[in-house]
C-alpha cells in the first residue's frame, strides 16, 4: 500500500495531529496488500462477533444491508451504488483528518469522508487517528438510516454555520458530534445498546461503555453535552443516551445561535461530571441498564 501523504503535524487543541491535504483521492484498491486486507477482516470479524447484542438493532442491521464482508476491503465504488439508492449518501476517499469546515461541508453534502488507508497489524486496538477501518466499518453503515443520515447531513449544515459564528460555536458542536456521532448509546427495549462509531469499531470500549461501573451514562441533553469537555486518549468518562434517532433530528432543528450565546456565558463540564438533574442511567435488573423512570 503507498504511504499516506500527510502534508505536516501541527499543534492543535486536540494535541499534536498529522494534517494532511484535504483532496478527494481515489480509493487505491489495487494497491491494498494482503496484509491489509488481513487487518480488516481480523477487525471485521471480532467487532462483529462482540457487537451482537451491545450494538443498536440499527447498527446491525444497516451494516449488513451495506453488503460489507470481512473478505477483502470493500470497494467504495460498490458500496456507493447502495448507498446513494438508500439515502442519497456517498463515500468520498480522503488522506486522513480534514480541516472542520472542510469536513462539515462534506457532510452537509451527503459526502463522508473515508480515509483511504488502513492501520497495521501492531496498529489493531487503537490508532490516535481515523483510519478506514474506523470509517467504513464504524461510519459508514448508519448512513444508510435515513434518520441518521438525515441528522448527519443537518449536522454538517449546522457545522458550516458555526465555523462561520466562531471557535466557541464550533467547539460546542463538536462536543455533540463526540457524545452522538462518535460515543452514542441508544436504548432499546432490551437495554442500552451501541450506535456511536469510536464505540463499534474498538473492541475494548464496546465492552466497556455497557459493562463497566465506571463510566456515567446520561439520558440526552444537548445543552448538557455541548457544555461537557472530552478526551480523545482513553474510554470515555460519560456515555449520553438517546431514546430515539428522531429524538437527534428533533433536537438539531432549532437555530443553535441562541443557544452558542447562551453557552457563552456558562462554564463547560469535565467529563466525568455527573449533575443534580442529570437522567442517570443505574446497572438495572434483567434488561441491563435502565434509569429511575424504568425501575
Ligand atoms: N476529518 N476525515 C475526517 N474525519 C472526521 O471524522 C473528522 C475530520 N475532521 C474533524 C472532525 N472529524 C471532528 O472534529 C468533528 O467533530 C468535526
Ligand atoms: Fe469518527
Amino acid at each position: 500500500m503507498n504511504e499516506p501523504r500527510r502534508v505536516e503535524h501541527q499543534q492543535t487543541d486536540k494535541g499534536y495531529v498529522p494534517v494532511y491535504t484535504t483532496d478527494v483521492v481515489e480509493q487505491p484498491w489495487a494497491s491494498y496488500t494482503a496484509t491489509d486486507h488481513d487487518v480488516w477482516r481480523q477487525l471485521y470479524e471480532r467487532q462483529r462477533e462482540i457487537l451482537v447484542g451491545r450494538a443498536s438493532d440499527e447498527f446491525l442491521i444497516a451494516q449488513d444491508a451495506m453488503g460489507m464482508t470481512p473478505d477483502a476491503i470493500p470497494k467504495f465504488t460498490e458500496l456507493n451504488t447502495v448507498l446513494r439508492a438508500a439515502t442519497g449518501w456517498e463515500v468520498i476517499g480522503v488522506e486522513g483528518l480534514l480541516p472542520e469546515l472542510t469536513f462539515f461541508d462534506h457532510l452537509a453534502n451527503r459526502r463522508f469522508p473515508v480515509t483511504w488507508w488502513i492501520r497495521t497489524p501492531g496498529q489493531l486496538d487503537y490508532l490516535a487517528e481515523p483510519d478506514l477501518f474506523h470509517d467504513l466499518f464504524g461510519h459508514v453503515p448508519l448512513l444508510m438510516n435515513p434518520l441518521f443520515g438525515d441528522y448527519m447531513a443537518a449536522y454538517g449544515r449546522g457545522g458550516v454555520k458555526a465555523h462561520g459564528i466562531g471557535p466557541e460555536a464550533l467547539v460546542n458542536l463538536t462536543r455533540l458530534y463526540w457524545y452522538t456521532v462518535e460515543f452514542g448509546l441508544i436504548k432499546q427495549k432490551d437495554g442500552l445498546r451501541i450506535y456511536g462509531s469510536g464505540i463499534v469499531s474498538s473492541k475494548g470500549e464496546s465492552i466497556h461503555c455497557l459493562e463497566s461501573p465506571a463510566p456515567n451514562r446520561i439520558g440526552f441533553d444537548l445543552e448538557r453535552i455541548m457544555r461537557t469537555r472530552y478526551r480523545i486518549d482513553t474510554y470515555q468518562k460519560t456515555y449520553f443516551v438517546i431514546d430515539s434517532f428522531a429524538q437527534l433530528i428533533e433536537a438539531t432543528e432549532p437555530d443553535f445561535t441562541p443557544i452558542y450565546a447562551r453557552l457563552a456565558t456558562q462554564d463547560s463540564f469535565p467529563a466525568g461530571t455527573v449533575l443534580d438533574g442529570d437522567q442517570v442511567f443505574h446497572r438495572g435488573s434483567g434488561a441491563g441498564w435502565l434509569n429511575d423512570g424504568d425501575i
